[in-house]
């Protein structure tokens, strides 16, 4: 580990049952009430609940009947987009008492960047501190907030002791600290990997030092089993990217064959404004303009924009404008399609724009099924549901990540 990297001090924040903090902070009645954010019903999803609630179990992204059969007498409310947005935005304005070096990671979460401003990890905790205190001050909510030479050793301190945590988590932790915690912790290691991990007894990440990095390319391939090991060490030399924000979210990819025939390019579209509008709604994100590239057979690429007149994380939206976007401005003359890739620029929290307080019934259903599904992947894993017409056409033409990845992690 070079010198430079031991100096860093990274902070990471997120705030405690955020959504349902900042009702109880509009309603001090419901203070130490199992609180409920989400729809009731046979088709909702649960977005968040107060740490109350999560004492029966309740959990984010779970299905409202399981929480309600869970937690019979919670509190349900809806939520209200625009006053979490406002509550998010007036915290990232704190944060510039801090640094100017911040990363957005979504509307409760952020990195923020003290080398040079905290000499080391304890001048970190104090500025944590403070943070904590601005922010209980001025929005009369808590987070939680970890201090660490890296941004994973940071997220990963910020969640040992939440609520209302901080953890300063030096290289001389990890063996303590990071080492007892479950593989799924680490970054890039999702239930598909963790199952194959745990099958040659790598359960715990200290787990994955016992094995050499051959045996781990064994399991997971070449380029992570480097990247995880080095996880596992505690070491991570990503930055703290403070232009993440002004970044679209894209999705591209590049066919084995052209696509040719108009159908086909839909579909595709239509899957590529759908990963585009989960990785927003993950994030808390949405955006105005709707971005489209095209690359055909002989290697010609076009780049088309179009601003919405709102904000959107819905994949109808997008892929309404990405269609829309091919038709009439994209002329092949003939030839075939070989990479497509529609992203979202613009973007800022969801919910925060006028228009997006949800103006229409049609919108909200559209927002509520988008939520639904989502919730559904996160439980069953990303294929167990697909749209009607993905399904019809899953051939497998694509060619995986064979294009640069989405501007986010
Ligand atoms: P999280 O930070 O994941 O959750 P949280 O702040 O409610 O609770 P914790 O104390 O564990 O951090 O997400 C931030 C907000 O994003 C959350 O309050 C509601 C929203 N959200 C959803 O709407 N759906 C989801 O599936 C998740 C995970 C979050
Ligand atoms: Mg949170």
């Amino acid at each position: 580990m070079s010198k430079t990297s031991r100096k860093r001090v990274i902070l990471h924040l997120d705030m405690d049952a955020f959504y349902a903090a900042v009702e109880v902070r509009e309603n001090p009645e419901l203070a130490g009430k199992p609180l409920v954010i989400g729809h009731r019903g046979p088709r909702g999803v649960v977005s968040t609940c107060s740490y109350e609630a999560r004492r029966f179990g309740v959990r984010s992204a779970m299905p409202s009947v399981t929480a309600e059969r869970l937690c019979p007498h919670a509190i349900w409310m809806p939520g209200r987009m625009r006053l979490y947005a406002d509550a998010s935005r007036r915290i990232r304005k704190l944060f510039e008492e801090f640094t100017p070096v911040v990363e957005p990671l979504s509307i409760d979460e952020a990195f923020l960047d003290l080398t040079g401003i905290a000499t080391d990890l304890e001048h970190g905790r104090e500025a944590a501190r403070k943070l904590k205190q601005r922010i209980r001050e001025e929005e009369r909510l808590t987070g939680s907030v970890g201090v660490a030479p890296n941004k994973f050793l940071a997220k990963v301190a910020s969640d040992l002791e939440k609520p209302d945590g901080l953890v300063v988590l030096a290289l001389e932790d990890v063996p303590a600290r990071l080492w007892p915690l479950p593989i799924e912790r680490l970054w890039g290691v999702g239930p598909k990997t963790a199952e194959r991990l745990r099958a040659r007894r790598v359960r715990r990440i200290g787990d994955l030092l016992k094995i050499s990095e051959r045996a781990l390319r064994g399991i997971v391939g070449g380029a992570a089993a480097e990247h995880l090991h080095a996880l596992a060490r505690g070491e991570d030399s990503r930055k703290v990217q403070p232009d993440r924000e002004a970044k679209s979210i894209s999705e591209e990819r590049t066919y084995g064959t052209d696509l040719t025939e108009m159908d086909e390019i839909d579909r595709a579209l239509l899957q590529r404004s759908e990963g585009v509008a989960r990785q927003l709604r993950r994030q808390g994100l949405a955006g105005r303009t709707v971005l489209l590239k095209v690359r055909s057979g002989d290697f010609e690429t076009w780049t088309r924009a179009m601003t919405l007149p709102q904000p959107t994380d819905l994949t109808e939206t997008i892929v309404e404008a990405a269609c829309r976007l091919f038709r009439e401005r994209i002329r092949l003359e003939g030839k075939g399609v070989r990479l497509l890739g529609v992203g979202v620029g613009g973007l800022e929290p969801a919910g925060s724009g006028q228009a997006s307080l949800f103006p229409d019934a049609k919108q909200e259903r559209a927002r509520r099924l988008a939520r639904a599904t989502d919730a559904i992947r996160v439980k069953l894993g990303s294929d167990a549901l697909v749209r009607a017409r993905l399904l019809q056409n899953r051939k497998d033409n694509d060619l995986p990540e064979a294009s640069s990845p989405p501007a986010v992690d």
